[in-house]
This record gives C-alpha cells, structure tokens and sequence, in this order.
C-alpha cells in the first residue's frame, strides 16, 4: 500500500503525530512490564495512562512511586507523574476512548492442564474493541501462542469495532524482552521486534517504538510471536540440560560447576546454571505456549520442563540425606530457607522454587523458616527479618535463591549460631563447598558429587 491512498495518507498522518508525540497511549496491564512500558513512553514525551484493575498499583503510581521494585523506575514514575505526563486508572472505557495507542501487556498464564489461558487478554480486547477508532494503532506486547494474533486478535478486533485491520487500525504484536531487575535498561537496549499484522502496521508500531528502544526489527506477527516463545523456551531447555548434567555429576562424584566451567571455554558452547528450579512468570508457561498447538505427544520441550520441575524435589531429597548422614531425621529438625523470590535480586515469588521445597520440607514434619531480603512472601511459614535471626538454632539451611546477600554470607556468624553439626544445602553452588567445610559445616550443593575424604 503506498502513502497516497486513503489509508496510507493515515498512515502518514499517524507517523506524524508519533514524532510530534502528539498522541495519548494507554498501556492495559500496568505491573513488572506494562508499568516500565508506561513509564519510559512518558518519558519520550507522550501522554501516557497505566490501566489496571489493582487499585494499590493506581493509587502508588498515581503518588509517583513504582510499585514494582525495579532499579530506576521510581525516578521515572515520579517526574513523569509530576510532569502530568503519566497517570494510572482503573477505568478502561474512558481512558481508551481517548487513546490513539493502546499497549496492551496483561498476563497470559497457563491452566493446570498446560494449555494456554487467554481470558486477561480477551478481556483487554473486549476493552479495546469497544473504543476503537480510526487511525488507532493497538500493539500486543504480552506472550502469546503462535498464531494468536492473526487468527484470535485480528479477528476479535475487527468484528467487534467494524474496522479493517492495517487499513483503518494498525495491529502489531511487539514482545517485551526485558528481565525483571534490569527492565528499564533493557527495554531500551535489547533489540525490539516489531511484528505488524501487514506493511502499514509494521510502519507505524516501528515508528511508536523507535521514541523509546535503541533498535527495533521489523517483521511479521507469527515471526515474533514465535521468536519470543523460543527465546524463553531454548533458556528452559538450556537450563534442564545443566540440570541433568549436575544430576549426572552428582551420580558420577563429579562438580558440575567446574564440568560446566570447561565446557563453557569452547567459543560455541554456553551452558546455563543448574539450580533448584525454574521459577518467575516466564519460563516455566512459554514452553507450554509455544507447543500448545504442537502435534508431538513426547518432546524436548515437554522434557526440559519435567527436568526443571523435578528440582525443587532433588533438593529436599539431598536436604534429608544431608541430615540424615549426621544422624537426624528431617521431622526433628529446624530448616532455614534462604530466598523465596524466583531468582537473584527480585522481590518476585510469582512460580517461585523456593515453593515447593518449603511446602514439601514442611508436610515432612520439618520446622522451617523463610528468609528473603526483597520478598515479603514465606508460603505460609514463619518468616524471618534477617538471616541472623532465620538460621538461628538451625540444623540446616538451604539456600534457595542466589541473591547477593547470600553471596556474602559470613559463614562463621552463621556456624556460631546453628546447631551441632551445622549443613549447608546450596541449590545456587553460590558457597565455596572447601571453604564451608573447613568451617565445619556438612557440604551439599547442586551437581557437587565430590565426596568428603576420609
Ligand atoms: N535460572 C537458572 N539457571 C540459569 C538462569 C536462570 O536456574 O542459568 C533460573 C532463575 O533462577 C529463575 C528462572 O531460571 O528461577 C528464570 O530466570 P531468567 O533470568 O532466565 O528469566 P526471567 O523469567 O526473569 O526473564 C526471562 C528473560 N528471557 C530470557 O532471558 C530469554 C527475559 O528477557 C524475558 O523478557 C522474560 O523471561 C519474559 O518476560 O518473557
């Protein structure tokens, strides 16, 4: 199409007003993505509004705090707030009537079954439907399966307002890439993928998304919709992999760190991690998204899913072991667990590890104790307010999460304060196994198959 015709002519006229930033966006879904998503389009210059239906998170924005403990998106929140760039709501209707942008970046989790549950996002293009207009420009940033945007979005957009998609409105499905903890660097640095449902589409959100990201990549809707599943999904299998590999060390009484560590000199290989677990509202949904419609009953993704969900078990497992190699039994026993968010430095518990093994730890008759500096949630056991006081007449602690603190730990106060015969459980290999030991403590970690010399 090109931009003399009438709906190029729009085209141009929308360009327009995106570089004269002349146009209202709201952003649907405001929490760890559409908040930082709000937050820098203001800051580009555009009027923004963050919609939600949690009235805390509307009422904190609207105070020019961030909600989200994200570093460096409380000073944008609050100038922008200040500036009347930016403001929360929990009115859609009215909002989006006045809107040329709608961003739209609600969750889209998973049924118990695995199969993909898309009724925050139906609900967010009921919304939108309902105030489409002319010239509007609507971008899907949250996960979807593949094919969603032209055969369950582009649909529903279209018979519900009357409008043509790419000739009277723009559509075009543009996955956030940012990682919670750094998502304000991210999002402006990580290339963005812009995957317009037709030419005009493709120009226009290229165009909104420019003000903001250093690089944006122009391509179709299934292309990005499917990049986006892979790249979660290759980091899960990626991860199983080092699971099965400490697995597999741990059998063979060798160190999956230091095996991991040479592997990772050859220029072509990267393993990833091993740990307890996959946690956070990405990884362990994706991979289901992305197969949600597969033919294959038994696959690679299916698998690496099961590895890393078996992991939080292993670390129990190897936690009664531990005691009971000192003669104790798991039920008498006072257990501390070391981070309940789903990964280092985040106050996010969403699919947390650290779950499971606290919930496993306790039905076994153990007493345990959470402790997190970031998150409030303990899964319904006692939480400590530091980890003096967490690991205090412990027999055991495990630790669950790599947050920095941890990664500090001064294991002499620690020693001094436990029990007899004090075990460390490291699930994150975060601990120096030799210097643990000549401290005096029992050693267990992920893939440390090294035995103590007798
Ligand atoms: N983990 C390991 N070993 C590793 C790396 C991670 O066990 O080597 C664990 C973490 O501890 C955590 C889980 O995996 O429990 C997921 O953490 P993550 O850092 O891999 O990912 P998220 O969920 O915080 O963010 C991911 C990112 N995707 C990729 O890096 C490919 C982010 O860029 C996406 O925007 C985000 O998912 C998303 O929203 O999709």
């Amino acid at each position: 199409m090109n931009d003399m015709s009438a709906s190029g002519k729009n085209v141009q006229d929308v360009l327009n007003n995106i570089r004269q930033r002349n146009l209202r966006v709201a952003v649907l879904g405001s929490g760890y993505v559409g908040l930082p998503t709000a937050a820098l389009f203001a800051d580009a210059g555009f009027q923004v509004v963050a919609i939600d239906v949690k009235p805390e998170i509307i009422c904190t924005v609207n105070n020019g705090v961030s909600p989200v403990n994200e570093p460096g998106l409380s000073d944008i929140v609050s100038r922008n707030v200040k500036a009347g760039k930016l403001r929360a709501s929990l009115n859609s209707g009215i909002n989006l009537k006045e809107a040329d942008v709608a961003i739209i970046s609600v969750q889209t989790p998973i049924y118990d079954n695995k199969k993909p549950n898309l009724s925050y996002l139906e609900k967010a293009l009921e919304d939108v439907a309902k105030a489409m207009k002319k010239g509007m420009l609507i971008v899907v940033s949250s996960t979807v399966p593949p094919g969603a945007t032209t055969t369950f979005i582009k649909p529903k957009l279209e018979s519900s307002s009357g409008l043509k998609a790419d000739a009277d409105f723009y559509l075009a499905y543009v996955p956030e890439r940012i990682a919670p903890g750094n998502a304000i660097k991210e999002f402006v640095e990580n290339p963005r993928l812009i995957g317009g449902i037709g030419p005009n589409s493709i120009k226009v959100a290229a165009e909104l998304f420019r003000t903001v990201c250093k690089k944006v990549i122009e391509t179709d809707a299934i292309t990005a919709e499917i990049a986006k599943l892979a790249e979660n999904t290759y980091r899960d299998i990626n991860i199983a992999f080092a699971n099965r590999l400490a697995l597999l060390c741990e059998q063979y009484g060798a160190d999956v760190k230091k095996v991991i560590e040479l592997a990772n000199t050859h220029p072509r290989v990267n393993i990833h991690a091993p740990g307890p677990g996959v946690g956070g509202p990405c990884l362990p949904k994706d991979p289901y998204l992305l197969i949600s419609k597969a033919e294959l009953e038994e696959n690679i993704v299916e698998m690496a899913r099961r590895i890393n969900d078996y992991m939080p078990r292993h670390i129990v497992e190897m936690t009664i072991q531990a005691l009971e190699s000192v003669g104790k039994n798991v039920n008498e026993c006072k257990i501390a667990v070391l981070g309940t968010a789903y990964k280092a430095d985040v106050d996010d518990s969403r699919l947390s590890p650290s779950k499971p093994i606290v919930q496993q730890l306790l039905s076994l008759g153990a007493k345990v104790v959470a402790y997190d500096p970031y998150c409030q949630e303990s899964f319904g056991v006692e939480k400590a307010e530091n980890l003096q006081e967490a690991v205090k007449g412990s027999d055991c602690i495990v630790i669950a999460t790599d947050h920095t603190e941890f990664k500090k730990i001064d294991l002499s106060k620690l020693k001094g304060c436990m029990k007899e015969n004090p075990i460390i459980v490291d699930g994150r290999r975060i601990i120096e196994p030799a210097e643990a030991k000549n401290m005096g403590f029992k050693y267990y970690g992920v893939g440390y198959g090294v035995k103590d010399e007798v």
